[in-house]
C-alpha cells in the first residue's frame, strides 16, 4: 500500500453551488471526521459504520456548528483510492466548504495536490495509467463520442490489448533466454521464421491502433456525416442551415462547391462532422471531376448520408447514379425545395433505399425540425452511432506505439539478416518497456507526477 498523508480536497466545482463535497482519503481519514461531525443518531459511531453507508449530522469546530452535512463513510481497500475515503456532502457555498476543509485540515489533513486522489488509485494498484488517464479524458470530455471512448478506456480495454501484447513479447523473451541456457531443452530450429511471424503480427496490432489515433481525431468531433445529390439539389443550402450561417457558396449555377467543406454541428447534442460535397454528375471538366470523385470518396467512408434531392423537378439520371452508389448504406434521404411543388418521385426512391425521408425547404427553414427529430430518433435507437472501436486518443500513447513499434521493426530487422537469436531480446525488451510506459508500468516518478498535475482538483 501506498501509504502517506491523508489528503483532502473540495471535489465539486469551485463556486456557490446547493451541495459541495469535500473528499479526504487516508489512514486517518475516518478519524478525522469522527472529530468534526456529530451524527443526528447520537446512537450512531462513525466508526462502525458500514462501509458505503452514509449519515445524516453537523459539522462542528469544537462547539461552533458550521453546517449540516450527509457523511459518506468508504473504508479500504474497495475505495477510489484504495485507502478509507469519507466524503462530506454540505451545502455548497464557497465558504462553508472552505471552513470545512480548514477544519479537516486542521485536524490532520493536507490539501490534495490536484489528481492526487487519481494518482493513489494508480499507485495502489487499482487502476493502471492508461485509465487513470481516461478519467481526466471524461472529466473533460466535451461530446458523446469522447465520453464513451474515455470510459472504454477506463473500463481497461487498452489496457487489456496492451498487456496481451506484453505477454507475447515476454514470452519469446523468455524462451530465447532459456534456450540460450538449456538448449537441451529448448529448441531454437526454425525459430527465428516462428518470431518473424509473431512480430509481425504485433506490428499489425500496434498499427491499428495507431491509424485509429489519427480518425479518432477526427471522430472525436462527431458522426461523419455526408451531404450527397446532384448539381442545384440544395447540398450547400442544407449545411449552411445547419452551420447557421452563410459557410458555402449557394448560387443557382450547377457545380457550384468544388471541393469539400467540412464543418462540426451540435444538434441537440449530438455531434455531426457534415462534409457538403460537389454535386455528383458525370463531368469534362477537371476541377469539378476532381470534386465528384471526392465527394463518391467520402460517401465510403461516411457513417451517415443525407442524399438531397431536388424534389421540385423529375428525379433523373444522376439521382439514379447517386441512389446506387449510396444503396445499402445508412441513408435519410432529403427532398429538397418543398416550397415549390414536389414533383420528384418518392416511391422510387422509397423502393430502393431503406432509410427515411423527410421533405424540407432549405430556403424557409420549413421541415428542419422533422429532419432534427429524425436524427435524434435514429441516434436514439442506436441506428447511428459513434463508432464502437477502441481509440487512441492520447499523444503519450502514440509516442510509445511508436516506438514499441520501432523497437519491433529492428528485431524483424535482425532476424532478416540471420544475427544470433540472443540480438532479438534486447530490442524485445525495448518493445515490452516502451508499451508498459502506457499501462505504467515502469514508468519513472516525474512523468507519473507530470501526468497527474493536469488533474483538476478534488479527482
Ligand atoms: N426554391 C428553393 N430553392 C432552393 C432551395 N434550396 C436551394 N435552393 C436553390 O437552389 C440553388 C442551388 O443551391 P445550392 O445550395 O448551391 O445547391 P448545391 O446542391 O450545393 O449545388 P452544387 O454545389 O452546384 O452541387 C440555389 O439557387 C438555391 O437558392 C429550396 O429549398 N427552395
Ligand atoms: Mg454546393
Amino acid at each position: 500500500m501506498y501509504n502517506e498523508d491523508t489528503i483532502c480536497a473540495i471535489a465539486t466545482g469551485m463556486g456557490n453551488a446547493g451541495v459541495g463535497i469535500i473528499r479526504i482519503s487516508g489512514s486517518k481519514a475516518i478519524d478525522i471526521l469522527e472529530r468534526i461531525f456529530r451524527p443526528a443518531n447520537k446512537k450512531k459511531k462513525i466508526r462502525e459504520m458500514e462501509t458505503y453507508t452514509a449519515a445524516f449530522g453537523r459539522i462542528y469546530d469544537q462547539s461552533c456548528l458550521i453546517d449540516e452535512a450527509i457523511v459518506l463513510v468508504m473504508k479500504a481497500p474497495h475505495t477510489y483510492t484504495c485507502e478509507d475515503v469519507c466524503e462530506i456532502q454540505c451545502h455548497g457555498g464557497m465558504l462553508v466548504m472552505k471552513k470545512i476543509m480548514e477544519l479537516v485540515v486542521k485536524h490532520g489533513a493536507r490539501t490534495a495536490e490536484p489528481g492526487e486522489f487519481t494518482k493513489r488509485a494508480f499507485l495502489n494498484g487499482r487502476m493502471d495509467l492508461s485509465q487513470a488517464e481516461s478519467v481526466m479524458d471524461l472529466i473533460q470530455a466535451k461530446n458523446e463520442f469522447a465520453v464513451r471512448s474515455s470510459l472504454m478506456q477506463l473500463k481497461g480495454d487498452l489496457k487489456n490489448r496492451i498487456v496481451e501484447m506484453r505477454e507475447t513479447i515476454l514470452y519469446q523473451t523468455a524462451y530465447i533466454e532459456s534456450a540460450l541456457d538449456d538448449p537441451e531443452h529448448y529448441d531454437l530450429e526454425g525459430f527465428s521464421q516462428k518470431l518473424e511471424e509473431i512480430v509481425d503480427n504485433l506490428v499489425d496490432n500496434v498499427d491499428r491502433l495507431l491509424i485509429t489515433f489519427d480518425n479518432g481525431k477526427v471522430l472525436k468531433e462527431g458522426i461523419r456525416t455526408v451531404i450527397v445529390g446532384k448539381p442545384n439539389a440544395g447540398k450547400s443550402s442544407l449545411l449552411n442551415l445547419f452551420v447557421g450561417e452563410e459557410r458555402a457558396i449557394v448560387t443557382d449555377i450547377a457545380g457550384t462547391t468544388r471541393d469539400i467543406l467540412e464543418e462540426v454541428v451540435n444538434i441537440q447534442g449530438i455531434i455531426l462532422n457534415i462534409v457538403d460535397t460537389a454535386g455528383i454528375r458525370a463531368t469534362d471538366d477537371v476541377v469539378e471531376k476532381i470534386g465528384v470523385d471526392k465527394a463518391l470518396d467520402s460517401v465510403d467512408k461516411a457513417d451517415l448520408i443525407l442524399f438531397v434531392v431536388d424534389g421540385s423537378v423529375e428525379l433523373d439520371e444522376n439521382d439514379r447514379q447517386i441512389l446506387s452508389r449510396i444503396k445499402g448504406k445508412n441513408v435519410i434521404t432529403v427532398i429538397n425545395k418543398s416550397d415549390l411543388d414536389i414533383i420528384a418521385d418518392k416511391m422510387l426512391i422509397k423502393g430502393e433505399l431503406s432509410g427515411d425521408i423527410v421533405e424540407i425547404s432549405a430556403i424557409t427553414g420549413e421541415g428542419m425540425d422533422d429532419l432534427y427529430q429524425l436524427l435524434n430518433d435514429k441516434f436514439f435507437a442506436g441506428r447511428l452511432s459513434y463508432n464502437d472501436e477502441l481509440y487512441i486518443t492520447n499523444t503519450r500513447h502514440k509516442e510509445a506505439l511508436l516506438q514499441a513499434k520501432n523497437s519491433l521493426c529492428k528485431v524483424k530487422e535482425s532476424i532478416q539478416a540471420g544475427m544470433e537469436e540472443d540480438f532479438f531480446s534486447i530490442d524485445l525488451m525495448d518493445a515490452y518497456a516502451y508499451l508498459g510506459t502506457i499501462i505504467g508500468e515502469a514508468t519513472e516518478d516525474d512523468l507519473a507526477d507530470k501526468i497527474f498535475a493536469e488533474f483538476c482538483m478534488g479527482k
